[in-house]
């Protein structure tokens, strides 16, 4: 059973209540809420997400809104990656950066009107953040979180439940791509996306209150292909290459650094944050990058949540950012960010809290 006592504080997301009916077992906070982490059962867990249709209290994404005539103008100053094609409807995964050029967030950006945006945030505070860049650009735009919160449903069954509810259209939605609808007199938006790599949609709730009747009338539509419980799986990710800001990086790691180089343009104006720096770091070359570690050992090992360092022949040369066991390689796998002058196929020393543990670095992702 799990005991926690909500506060506005820490906030419990629309789908809290729902959660513990299921099950909720362990959960995290992230963006000062509450985030369901297990229902007890990580094995199943993991295998419904791979072969079948797992539901996920994503609540804690939250959006950032941007509202007004310069909406548009702020999202593009906020983002090192060229918005000018970004059609209504259409979404598109965009890391922010400070003005050193760090990675300080990776959202979806939904552009839901030419003055209404999302930033649909990963775990840091990017309502300060845009507040103030607006106040010191004198830019005419509203920020806000509005009443907006996602629910995943991920896996190859996913679009067959989602399909059920909504209607076959939700099938022609193109990645990111979503559109606002209504489930049963809810408002929503619908959108295909999702914090995994086995396909999935996610449904944004518009109306906090109705959280538990949502996440019921999927669970529900999803009996006939054994929907069940889950959320963002650590072994899925990290098999599938997906980056967890906050996590993989540190205070100093650029999106060269971590494969988000393709997110970035150098040729947007120079009025958008960071990108002075980004253009001054990708002209210089990186130092570090990010590799996928395959450790020694045929099982399971302790789940790697902190940094661990890497050493080759008494060298400190980086570090593991995360280590879990993945059920389909059948190894203890993570990631590395490490020196650039080390590359795939070499051996290095992880210095693990068991003691120095071997491991072979290869290309991400993994599958
Ligand atoms: N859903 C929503 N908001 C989010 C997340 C989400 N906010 C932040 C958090 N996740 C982290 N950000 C993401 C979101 C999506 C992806 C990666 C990190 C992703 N990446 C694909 C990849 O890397 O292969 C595709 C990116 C592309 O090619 O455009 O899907 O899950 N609402």
């Amino acid at each position: 059973m799990f005991s926690f006592f909500p506060t506005t504080r820490v906030r419990p997301s629309p789908f809290f209540e729902a959660a513990v009916a299921e099950g909720m077992v362990a959960a995290n906070v992230y963006n000062r809420m509450i985030m369901p982490t297990s229902f007890g059962h990580p094995e199943a867990e993991y295998w419904r997400l791979i072969n079948g249709v797992s539901q996920w209290d994503v609540g804690v994404e939250r959006q950032v809104q941007l509202k007004g005539p310069d909406a548009g103008k702020l999202a593009q100053i906020l983002s090192p990656r060229n918005l000018s094609n970004c059609k209504v409807g259409q979404g598109k995964y965009v890391p922010l950066c400070n003005h050193n050029g760090i990675i300080i967030n990776d959202p979806i950006l939904l552009k839901l009107a030419d003055d209404l945006y999302w930033f649909s945030i990963a775990d840091s505070d990017i309502w300060l953040w845009a507040s103030a860049i607006a106040a010191e650009r004198k830019l005419n735009v509203q920020i806000s979180e509005p009443d907006v919160s996602p629910m995943a449903l991920q896996g190859p069954k996913a679009e067959d439940v989602v399909a059920h509810v909504l209607g076959d259209w939700v099938r022609t939605l193109k990645y990111f791509w979503f559109k606002e609808t209504e489930v049963e007199g809810i408002p929503v938006a619908v959108q295909r996306s999702g914090w995994s790599k086995q396909g999935g949609f996610e449904i944004y709730l518009k109306d906090g209150s109705k959280g538990t009747k949502l996440w019921n009338i999927f669970k529900e539509a999803g009996k006939p292909w054994d929907i069940g419980p889950g959320a963002p799986a650590t072994p899925e990710r990290v098999e599938s290459g997906l980056v967890s800001v906050g996590g993989d990086t540190d205070d100093d790691t650029n999106p060269f650094e971590v494969r988000l180089g393709k997110y970035v343009d150098l040729e947007v104006g120079d009025d958008v944050v960071g990108i002075q720096a980004l253009r001054r770091i990708a002209g210089a070359g990186i130092k570090r990058h990010q590799l996928g570690l395959v450790l020694e050992g045929d099982k399971p090992a302790p789940l790697g949540l902190a940094v661990e360092d890497i050493s080759i022949r008494g060298n400190l040369v980086g570090k593991m950012t995360n280590c879990v066991w993945s059920p389909r390689l059948k190894a203890n796998i993570g990631y590395a960010l490490i020196s650039s002058s080390v590359q795939v196929g070499e051996t290095v020393l992880v210095n693990r809290a068991s003691g120095l543990c071997q491991a072979k670095l290869v290309e991400l992702p993994f599958l």
